[in-house]
């Protein structure tokens, strides 16, 4: 990761290769732990980020590893941008004990402070009064410290979204509120859970700027992004980001998502945001076949590699059980 905090990339081709080679990354990790996960070889709960690959491959272009990301159970792309090994996190979802939290946490409760990936909630909306704290905690001992929590369109309609912002407003906390709106809760659509149209709308309640985004186009979530982490980074106080796109299957593995109406799905995955900014890259006047093939090749190994790590990692042994608690 960037250690450079806002230094950007020179040109708009190398912004979108390095926000390509991220959600690509993503990409093809969610399709091999769901191969795996349908031939049995692996076993844990899933949520595919298939579908919403482009909006946290964006924003990490703005963090570095000493800003914090909070995120829930839909986690893997914002784990993965945020820069946790492949090897550790894999072996984590696997419950291995090479895992990012020694196999005890599992794909719910991934953590992996090194890079910054502090929180992974099962809780819906249980990651914003987290953040929060963070951000107090980094405000109040002047560190140069942004918090983004990413969390889903159902999590904006549980009463800790509501005190969350409403705090994070009265102390101005560096927190970015990145609300993932997939238009589904589970196997609810969005819009027979609130009756507004946006959910950025609900940030005039509380006293922050409120907007909405196309999560799944590049440059507008990129630059959105940006000026939400750049106002929280100096001091101007939080943001309500939306990001609007689509969950491509279901809302956890295995579930069949016929309440998704056929022609919504087939049209966002016609719309697919990972191959449609591949397109974009290697059309004329982009970055070019070559580089883009060579970069694939790159990711494919390290992906590979990684679950094989974490496959042939031992599970944890039973007298590993009762230590790293508190009690
Ligand atoms: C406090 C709480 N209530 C209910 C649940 C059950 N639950 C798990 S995921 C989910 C839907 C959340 O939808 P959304 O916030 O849109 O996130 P998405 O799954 O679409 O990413 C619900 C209701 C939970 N985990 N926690
Ligand atoms: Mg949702």
């Amino acid at each position: 990761m960037d250690k450079s905090v806002g230094r950007q990339p020179e040109n708009e081709n190398e912004i979108l290769l390095r926000i390509y080679e991220t959600a690509e990354k993503i990409r093809y990790s969610d399709e091999r732990l769901r191969t795996m996960l349908m031939s049995g070889q692996v076993r844990f709960n899933y949520y595919s980020v298939r579908g919403q690959e482009i909006i946290p491959s964006a924003t990490a272009l703005w963090l570095s590893s000493e800003d914090y990301v909070i995120t829930t159970y839909r986690g893997l792309h914002d784990q993965i941008a945020k820069g946790v090994p492949l090897d550790v996190l894999f072996a984590e979802y696997m419950g291995k004990a090479t895992g990012a939290c020694k196999g005890k946490g599992g794909p719910m409760h991934v953590t992996h402070a090194a890079s910054g990936l502090l929180v992974t909630t099962g809780i819906v909306g249980g990651g914003l009064p987290i953040a929060n704290g963070v951000a107090l905690a980094a405000k109040l001992r002047n560190e140069d410290r942004v918090t983004v929590v990413n969390f889903g369109d159902g999590a904006s309609n549980i009463g800790a979204f509501h005190e969350a912002l409403n705090l994070a407003a009265v102390w101005e906390l560096p927190v970015v509120f990145l609300c993932q709106n997939n238009l589904y809760g589970e196997h609810t659509a969005v819009e027979l859970s609130m009756a507004i149209p946006s959910i950025s709308e609900r940030a005039l309640a509380y006293g922050m700027p409120g907007v909405t985004v196309d999560g799944n186009d590049p440059l507008a979530m990129h630059t959105a992004a940006g000026t939400a982490i750049s106002r929280a980074r100096d001091g101007s106080g939080p943001t309500l980001l939306e990001a609007r796109t689509f969950r491509f299957f279901g809302h956890s593995f295995g579930d069949d998502d016929a309440y998704m109406p056929g022609e919504q799905k087939a049209r966002a995955m016609a719309d697919d945001p990972v191959p449609k900014l591949r397109t974009r890259l290697v059309a004329d006047g982009g970055i070019g076949h070559e580089r883009v093939e060579q970069l694939e090749e790159c990711i494919r190994a390290e992906v590979d590699d990684a679950l094989a790590f974490a496959l042939a990692s031992d599970y944890p042994e039973p007298t590993e059980l009762a230590a790293d608690v508190y009690a």
